[in-house]
């Protein structure tokens, strides 16, 4: 049975998992609770899928993979772009979902998921223009490539961004012919389980895409080492990430990872300081700080860093956090009582490495029971600290002055991620010198990161591997196979 939403409740039921076209319960039977983040209430148990649910979505996905291989590219486009239509038609639900289970305040939720469509059509017109090679070889001999999909395709989704993520990747994967089992996270099923149900009235065959619910250790590690699964992308921590990876190399699956990340926003002396603290502020206050490319880490020039902070507090102080369903939200909770603990445990940790300058304390009037926390931001603050080279994942920001790019550039790389980075300044000279520089997957030059469909995404270091969005996409999806004729024996 599909998912029902009652928004004034604050409840869902029916949450059942999504194999070979069908709803159904975990196999073993067992369900968990999956809570509100403003209040800590519980809105639906979903089911505890194990590793015998796993063999069974992969079971469907692999029965119809070759079927699905060969339906032509403009006909999955079709099913694509008639899933972007029913997305568009549900997108009010959709995004009251998305903003209850995930702590996304309502009118962010209505955005990100009104930004659906455009990676569903973005996939579904590449579908048909994505192909090999012929290559000039000795010999009357004809030779060139063929890009074939992998077959079955895994997606290992975070509780982020639960909609977009599993979405940047499976359409994509379904576009480019394969089938797909999705494992989302625990804390955030409810949107994938609403999604499924729109892919199965937008009219795809059965067992093309699945949805099982779990836990990460059960279900997840399942999916991950399961023998027929040819192809695994995952967004998530870099520990789990690894863990992944290693899974899957005793089946030799090919991997595509998105991780964690501590990435800078780079103050330049001739920035505009109000539009720098606009985007400083978007930087690691956007989503409660729960953005893998969160700019954490505020490397402001040594010139301007008081009027910079002056700027920073003012901005703050304006900063409305509370419950995602009131009006003028701008910064919601987070998404659970493990990540409240943890950032939590930062700040505390914060105050002991480097000196408090803005919050670390509960907001005042949020609920009762939610996963509030305020904008923090600490100064004084070695670049060798643990604030400052862990991935903390809430709304807190440490703040490195300098004053060369030298010294900037060596502080900026000194970390064991590099997936993104922002450079608020006015010379491009030197903003392109320093993004040439820097060991990251992304520059964002005087704007704050924008997610799209076309341009690729992913990290260097220990940020990833692979890149999920894009043409790139296209190498996380095929392999090549290379055909070649030899001509003499049709010539006579
Ligand atoms: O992540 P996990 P957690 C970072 C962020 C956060 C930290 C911990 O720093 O504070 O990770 O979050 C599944 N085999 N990011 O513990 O474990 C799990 O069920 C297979 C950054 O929630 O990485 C979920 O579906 N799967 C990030 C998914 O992995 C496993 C987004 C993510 O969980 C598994 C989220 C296993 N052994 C967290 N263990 C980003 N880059 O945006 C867990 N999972």
């Amino acid at each position: 049975m599909s998912l029902t939403l009652d928004t004034t409740a604050r409840k869902a039921e029916h949450a059942q998992m999504f194999i070979d076209g069908g709803w159904t319960a975990a196999g073993a039977g067992g369900s968990f609770p999956t809570v509100d983040p403003n209040t800590g209430e519980t809105i639906a148990q979903v089911p505890r899928g194990d590793s015998a649910d796993v063999d069974k979505a992969v079971a469907a996905a692999k029965r119809v993979a070759v079927d699905w291989q060969f339906t032509d590219a403009l006909g999955r486009a079709a099913l694509l772009r008639a899933l972007a239509e029913k997305v568009t038609e549900n997108a009010d639900e959709l995004a009251r979902l998305e903003a209850l289970d995930s702590g996304h305040y309502l009118a962010k939720a209505q955005e990100l998921v009104g930004a659906i469509p455009i990676w569903l059509d973005y996939f579904a017109s590449i579908a048909d223009k994505v192909g090999g090679r012929t290559i000039e070889v000795p010999g009357n001999k004809l030779s060139f490539t063929l890009l074939e999909p992998l077959g079955v395709t895994a997606h290992i989704i975070p509780w982020n961004y639960p909609l977009l993520i599993m979405v940047r990747s499976t359409a994509p994967a379904l576009a480019f012919g394969n089938t797909v089992v999705v494992k989302p996270a625990e804390d955030t099923s409810l949107s994938a389980l609403k999604f499924a149900e729109l892919v199965k009235e937008a009219g795809f065959p059965d067992g093309v895409f699945n949805v099982v619910t779990g836990y990460g250790a059960e279900a997840g590690a399942a999916l991950a080492a399961h023998p027929d699964v040819a192809g695994i992308t995952f967004t998530g921590s870099t520990e789990t990430g690894k863990q992944i990876s290693k899974l899957a190399a005793d089946h030799v699956a090919q991997v595509t990872l998105e991780l964690g990340g501590k990435s800078p926003t780079v103050v330049y002396p001739d920035a505009d300081l109000d539009e720098a603290v606009e985007v400083a502020v978007q930087g690691f206050c956007s989503h409660t700080g729960q953005v893998c490319v969160a700019g954490t880490r505020l490397f402001v020039h040594a010139d301007v860093k008081d009027e910079f902070l002056g700027k920073l507090t003012a901005r703050l102080d304006q900063t409305k956090v509370g419950d995602g369903f009131a009006d003028g939200t701008q910064m919601g909770p987070l998404v659970s009582k493990k990540q409240f603990d943890r950032v939590n445990s930062y700040i505390e940790l914060g105050k002991s490495e480097a000196t408090l300058f803005y919050g670390g304390g509960r907001p005042a009037g949020t609920p009762e029971g939610g996963y509030f926390v305020e904008p923090t931001v600490f100064t004084d603050v070695d670049n060798s600290s643990r604030i400052a080279k862990e991935e903390i994942f809430g709304p807190v920001a440490s703040v490195h002055p300098w004053s060369t790019e030298d010294e900037l550039v060596a502080a900026v790389n000194d970390s064991i991620y590099g997936l993104f980075a922002v450079l608020l300044g006015k010379d491009i000279t030197t903003l392109l010198s320093t993004a040439r520089r820097l060991q990251v997957g992304g520059v964002m030059i005087n704007d704050w990161f924008g997610e799209l469909p076309m341009t690729p995404h992913g990290g260097h270091k220990q940020s990833g591997t692979g890149r999920d969005e894009g043409l790139e996409a296209v190498h996380n999806y095929t392999q090549v196979k290379h055909v070649a004729i030899n001509l003499d024996p049709l010539r006579a």
